[in-house]
Parts: C-alpha cells; sequence; structure tokens
C-alpha cells in the first residue's frame, strides 16, 4: 500500500491523538428573535431556506464539473461572481494561477464578496467552488480517472454560502462578512500518481490568497470553512487543526448548534486533523478558522461515505443538512457583536 493511500484512509481519526491529547427541517420561520446579553434589544436573525440553499447547489451541478482550465468552470465563476453583486457584495475576483501535482498551470479564480468592506470587525466565510477531476477513492478503479460530480464536495458549501449572502444582503449583522469561494482545493495529489505525495497539493487558491490577500494587512475575527455539509445526516466531528487554532469558535459553533436541536450534526467529539483550506488561513494569515467538515469514522476513508467517488451527486443532498448547518452559522455570525462603532 502507498504512503497517500494509507494518508487517505487514516488521516481523519488517526491524527487525533497527536493534536488532540493536549488539548431540522426545512420549514424555518422568517426570522428568529434572540434577547441579546443585556436583554434589551431582541435580536432578529433572518431564517436560513434549505430549499433556497438546496437550488444553489443543483444550479452550480448543472454547469457540469468546476475543473479548473474548463469552460464550465469559466462559466461558474462568472455566475458566482454575479450573485455575490445581486446580494449587495462589493466583489473581486482574484486571478490565481497556481501550479499542479503534475506541473500542469491551473488558471483559478478566487471569488471575494466583501459586505460593508468599511467596517472594522470582519467574519471569514468560506468554501472551496471547484470540483476534483479524479474520482480517486471510488470502489470502482475503473472510475479513478473520472471527475467527482462534487454536489457534496464542493457545491454544498458553497449553495449554504450563497443562501447566506442573499440574507445578508437583506439584512447585515453587525460584524462585516467576506464570503470567499476558493479555487483549486480539490486537485490534490491523487491515490494513482506515481510520483511523490504532495502535501501542500491541496488548497492551492487559498493558499495563492494568504500569500497576495485582496487586500493588503487583511484581517478577520475568525474564520467559519464549510466543507461538504450537505449529505443526509453528515456527522460534523471537531476537527483537530480548528480545535486547535480556534478552541473558542469550534465550542462556540458546536454549543450553538446543539441549542439549535442540531446535536447529532454537531457531534460533541474529536475527529482528525484534515489538511484543507483552512490549515493556511490559519497557519499563513494566523486568522482562527475552523471547519465545519463531514468526518466518519465508518467509513473507508474517514470522509463523508461517496467522498472523491462518482456517486457524490444531488441525490446524496439532502436539504435538512443545509438547513442544519446554514442555521447555526447565521446564528453565530448574527450573535457576534461588533467591538467599535463603526
Ligand atoms: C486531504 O485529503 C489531504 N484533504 C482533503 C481535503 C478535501 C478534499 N476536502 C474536500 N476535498
Ligand atoms: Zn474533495
Amino acid at each position: 500500500m502507498t504512503n497517500h493511500k494509507i494518508m487517505g484512509l487514516l488521516l481523519p481519526f488517526s491524527f487525533c491523538g497527536m493534536l488532540c491529547s493536549c488539548s431540522g427541517s426545512g420549514n424555518a420561520p422568517a426570522s428568529t428573535s434572540v434577547q441579546n446579553e443585556k436583554q434589551e434589544i431582541p435580536l432578529s436573525i433572518p431564517a436560513f431556506n434549505a430549499d433556497s440553499a438546496y437550488q444553489y447547489v443543483s444550479r452550480q451541478m448543472a454547469f457540469g464539473n468546476r475543473i479548473p482550465n474548463t469552460e464550465a468552470h469559466v462559466q461558474t465563476a462568472e455566475w458566482l461572481a454575479a450573485e455575490l453583486k445581486r446580494h449587495g457584495a462589493d466583489v473581486i475576483v482574484q486571478e490565481a494561477p497556481v501550479v499542479a501535482f503534475d506541473k500542469t498551470v491551473l488558471n483559478g479564480k478566487n471569488i471575494i464578496g466583501q459586505f460593508s468592506p468599511e467596517k472594522e470587525d470582519r467574519v471569514l466565510l468560506f468554501a472551496h467552488w471547484d470540483s476534483r477531476p479524479f474520482a480517486d477513492h471510488d470502489p470502482n478503479q475503473a472510475n479513478y480517472q473520472k471527475p467527482v460530480p462534487g454536489a457534496n464536495d464542493g457545491a454544498s458549501g458553497v449553495g449554504v454560502l450563497l443562501e447566506m449572502a442573499r440574507l445578508i444582503g437583506q439584512q447585515q449583522p453587525e460584524v462585516g462578512v467576506d464570503i470567499i469561494f476558493f479555487d483549486a482545493e480539490d486537485y490534490g495529489t491523487p491515490s494513482f500518481w506515481k510520483g511523490a505525495y504532495q502535501d501542500n497539493s491541496w488548497a492551492l487558491g487559498t493558499q495563492y490568497w494568504a500569500k497576495r490577500p485582496h487586500r493588503p494587512g487583511y484581517r478577520a475575527r475568525y474564520g467559519i470553512l464549510l466543507d461538504m455539509v450537505g449529505a443526509k445526516d453528515a456527522t460534523f466531528y471537531k476537527e483537530a487543526y480548528s480545535e486547535y487554532f480556534a478552541p473558542s469558535v469550534v465550542n462556540k459553533i458546536w454549543k450553538t448548534g446543539r441549542e439549535l436541536g442540531y446535536e447529532n450534526y454537531f457531534v460533541d467529539q474529536e475527529g482528525g486533523a484534515i489538511n484543507d483550506d483552512h490549515y493556511y488561513v490559519n497557519t499563513m494569515m494566523r486568522i482562527p478558522s475552523v471547519d465545519i467538515i463531514h468526518l466518519d469514522p465508518n467509513s473507508d476513508t474517514g470522509f463523508f461515505p461517496y467522498w472523491h467517488t462518482v456517486g457524490d451527486t444531488m441525490d446524496k443532498i439532502d436539504p435538512a443538512t443545509l438547513q442544519a448547518v446554514g442555521e447555526t452559522v447565521m446564528h453565530v455570525i448574527y450573535t457576534e457583536k461588533n467591538r467599535n462603532a463603526n
């Protein structure tokens, strides 16, 4: 068995010891009122609409595979930027030429939507929008060279964030929000690659951005990454890098999820350490960031059961999961207080 295969099989849960030892439904009301800490002004939190989020997932899928250097990829990028603009964000499309594991130059595009860019206190929400060219964990080896449709791996996180952008456009939280759709996350060294496995071959768009942020000196209070947040009965274990770099943000998200009745999704247990977009936001940008990612100790890979297979299709997406994640993250950012009056 090759080394990268071992990584793929064991990584999600096996790194836990190393890092951790030290340490609903679619029918939501139109908005929720929560009393603030001093019980003065009721806080209104726009209602996340799972059907709308589901449509946003499905519309990405309709473009075809979002693989860098393809026409479908260019078309999807244009649409994503236009949607963020339509919801009132200031949008920057950052061209991000990056070099893949096999030396292919990928014409990456990071799509950045800024809400209330003048506010100093900000939260960063992110997801990768590209889809993987190789289904290298498919049970059938004949599918290894086929693309991953990426309904869950890619489109689900973006779908939830587009729905959040729609709501933020209607009613801003106190903090400024940046939504970034990072490119070229999923072009990492495939299991069948004969050359060396390259750890840094994942999250290429994020690494590019972290070297050249869209605003020099860009800061955010914290970041939240959504990765594979759409499958039925998804389980979000507390990912180990998130716990290491951003323990208080992990606690806030998981506590909020529990309070909203989503404790079956937000499992109060450690998961393994995943080399994902948030790793570089943590280590290169020093913005404490959390990965909400579907980990499954019972699956062969440790991830969502259809991870990097040709079976990662729309029928695996359940609006109830999009609702649990979207509603939870909405509550987290709308209860975030502005420290300075902007
Ligand atoms: C690794 O397998 C090293 N990272 C997985 C990150 C990922 C890929 N998330 C979605 N697709
Ligand atoms: Zn992937």
